[in-house]
């Protein structure tokens, strides 16, 4: 049996060295023609893959066993270099081609097999289409190979060889080390390493390689060298904590629960923990690629801890309802999961090549939770008790809301009520030239209503404790004192109701306190738009209004500043000395100053909201909106993404 899988590769590889004995040189030419067939794009997605792909061969060599320390640096000039100490890339003759086995990785299509050493390779997606397609795409490429005693050197420009393989000296060491600039006459767009790209990936190949460690050296300004270490001995576990830790929640119970199981042929690994969020987030990967759209091994992971949490309930008779029975959503509420598969010839499917197809790997997962989940509750009954409290809870909940969803839609109450007594509407019904104010506080209101142009400016004071939509439920949210005024005022309905073309207000303008509470409610408005009101944010309808922070004058000029520093340059200006106001808050202004400069269009900076990708919003309103503060504090003061600057 094992003899006839080995001649049958042999056969294989025979046949493929045969094709590419001829297209060597075609072969590189191929992909410099046709740069998006082989790495997606030539954008920035399509440079960092070269990075990737980089990467992978020594995440391959740690898998096998051989690697345990991989360094990216990022040079001047954005020159990557990748170093492993694993054994080095072979660099014996290859008989049948006349070249050295190193020349043949970096130079032949697809040669990545021969010398894969067997693991898990990818087929399909955009990862595994071999490190010669790197090669091609780089202005120059350097390999340096320490192995067999000494360092072996080898040089390419877009592809081409330029110096033989050579020997420069004589080593202890083993690794190989690669060093590559990106051709700028194919990644005509931008040549630019995002550094947080790169981290995200690598921080996750670590997680995704328990133990591994991985340092990655950010060292294009030599005055600000940016260096960070991951290693992580618990692998995924450790990346399911991170990732609660990162959204600021809060774990419901103390281990992470991690199982595991390989047939052979192929292994399933998953590792899982509930938070205090009403998120569910299950995060998967193949063969170390992230399956963005999910696939066999997602959905068996899905599908059995919604059987394996409804068959424990039974079992126990946790369920008042003998007929009741929790739906996947409910098992997944506050679920933070990270399930991981290696396997043989794995498949990809859909558009965008990242979900798995593989049917056999369903199999696998939905024995591993089958064998070792059932043994794991009844081994930790107080975990089991959290998790199926929570699930329970998530499901009457579910069905209060559908309810209050009922209600709201055949009464239309929120269409049909009257306007908010907290609305001072504009006269204009034209809401291509209205815009409504949505402001906090009853002075700041105040000063609003006094200081705009009510031909077209509503203002709307907010009052009470502002919900916060990530930790409510549904049901709360649509009969919540403070949200029914602005769902109210908009017009448009909420949900699955919304309907923009409702919208009475062409503009609406968040005003609040240039402090941390303002930013705070601030946020938490966008939250709920971004979770109820989608379409009004990814229209572009949002803004955030932009109050000064002091008043600097002297004599009769006056100037307003947006910053400590046009503070500063504004007492310059004066001669260095003049009468500072800070303003606290937006009622500490009197009306007319709100107006010339916060509300009038021929002088207001506002800041348009944007929605240019929607799960990292949703991501970054998971960390502004959790339970923890530090990551919440970090984000203001590293301030918004999802917000552009635009004048008006
Ligand atoms: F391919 C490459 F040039 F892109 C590249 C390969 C880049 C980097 C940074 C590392 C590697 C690489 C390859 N690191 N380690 C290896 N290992 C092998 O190629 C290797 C070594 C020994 C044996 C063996 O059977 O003795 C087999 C292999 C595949």
């Amino acid at each position: 049996m094992t003899d006839e899988k080995d001649l049958q590769q042999d056969v294989k590889t025979e046949q493929t060295y045969t094709e590419n004995d001829i297209q060597v040189l075609e072969g590189l030419e191929a992909v410099r023609k046709r740069p998006g067939m082989y790495i997606g794009s030539t954008g920035p997605r399509g440079l960092h893959h070269l990075v990737y792909e980089i990467v992978d061969n020594s995440i391959d060599e740690a898998l096998a066993g051989y690697c345990s320390h991989i360094e990216v640096d990022i040079l001047p000039g954005d020159i990557i270099t990748v170093r492993d100490n694993g054994r080095g890339i072979p660099v014996g003759m290859n008989e049948k081609l006349g070249l050295p086995a190193v020349t043949v990785v970096l130079t032949v299509l697809h040669a990545g097999g021969k010398f894969g050493g067997g693991g898990y390779k990818v087929a399909g997606g955009l990862h595994g289409v071999g490190s010669s397609v790197v090669n091609a795409l780089s202005e120059w490429l350097e390999v340096e190979i320490r192995r067999e005693g000494h360092v072996h050197t080898q040089r390419f420009e877009r592809g081409k060889t330029v110096t033989d393989l050579k020997i420069i000296g004589d080593t202890e060491e083993t690794g190989t080390l690669v060093r590559f600039k990106a051709d700028p006459t194919i990644f005509t767009e931008t040549t630019e390493y995002d550094f947080e790209t790169l981290q995200k990936r690598l921080r996750e190949q670590a997680f995704l390689n328990a133990g591994l460690k991985i340092t990655f050296t950010d060292r294009r300004d030599e005055q600000a060298i940016k260096s960070e270490e991951y290693c992580y001995e618990g692998g995924i576990s450790s990346f399911v904590e991170y990732l609660n830790k990162t959204r600021g929640y809060s774990p419901l119970h103390e281990n992470v629960i991690h199982l595991s199981l390989s047939d052979g042929e192929a292994a399933a690994e998953v590792a899982f923990q509930y938070n205090d969020s009403y998120n569910d987030t299950v995060v998967s990967f193949a063969n170390n690629m992230h399956t963005v759209d999910g696939g066999t091994h997602e959905t068996a992971f899905k599908s059995a801890i919604t059987r394996i949490f409804n068959d424990y309930a039974v079992r126990y008779k946790l369920f008042k309802d003998d007929k009741f029975r929790l739906k996947g959503e409910d098992v997944r509420e506050g679920l933070m999961a990270v399930v991981s598969v290696k396997l043989e010839n794995a498949q990809f499917e859909s558009q965008t090549k990242a979900k798995l197809g593989n049917t056999s790997i369903g199999t696998l997962v939905t024995s591993l939770l089958n064998s070792k989940l059932t043994v794991y509750l009844d081994e930790n009954p107080a975990v089991a008790k959290v998790i199926l409290e929570k699930s329970i809870k998530s499901a009457q909940v579910r069905a209060a809301a559908q309810k209050a969803r009922d209600d709201a839609r055949n009464s239309k109450k929120l269409s049909s009520l009257r306007m908010p007594e907290k609305l001072a509407d504009c006269i204009w019904r034209d809401p291509e030239r209205t815009e409504l104010y949505i402001v906090e506080g009853d002075s700041a209101g105040g000063s609003a209503i006094q200081g705009r142009d009510r031909n077209y400016q509503a203002i709307l004071s907010l009052w009470g404790k502002m919900l916060n939509v990530e930790k409510a439920r549904l049901d709360k949210v649509y009969t919540n004192e403070k949200l029914v005024p602005v769902v109210v005022s908009l017009g448009c309905g909420i949900g699955d109701t919304f309907d923009l073309s409702k919208l009475r207000y062409g503009k609406v303008i968040i005003m609040a306190d240039a402090d941390v509470d303002g930013s705070h409610i601030c946020t938490l408005l966008l939250t709920f738009f971004f979770r109820y009101m989608r379409p009004l944010i990814e229209e572009g309808h949002v803004y955030i209004a932009q109050p000064p922070l002091y008043r600097v004058s002297k004599a009769k000029q006056t100037f307003y500043a947006f910053s400590d520093e046009e503070r500063d340059k504004y007492i310059a200006q004066l001669g260095g000395s003049a009468d500072i106001q800070r303003y606290k808050g937006l009622g500490e202004m009197d009306p007319e100053q709100l107006w010339e400069t916060t509300m009038d269009p021929a002088f207001r900076t506002m800041l348009k909201v944007e929605l240019a990708d929607a799960a990292q919003a949703d991501e970054t309103f998971s960390i502004l909106m959790g339970d923890k503060v530090e990551p919440r504090k970090d984000f203001i003061e590293k301030n918004a993404q999802y917000v552009t600057n635009l004048d008006i």
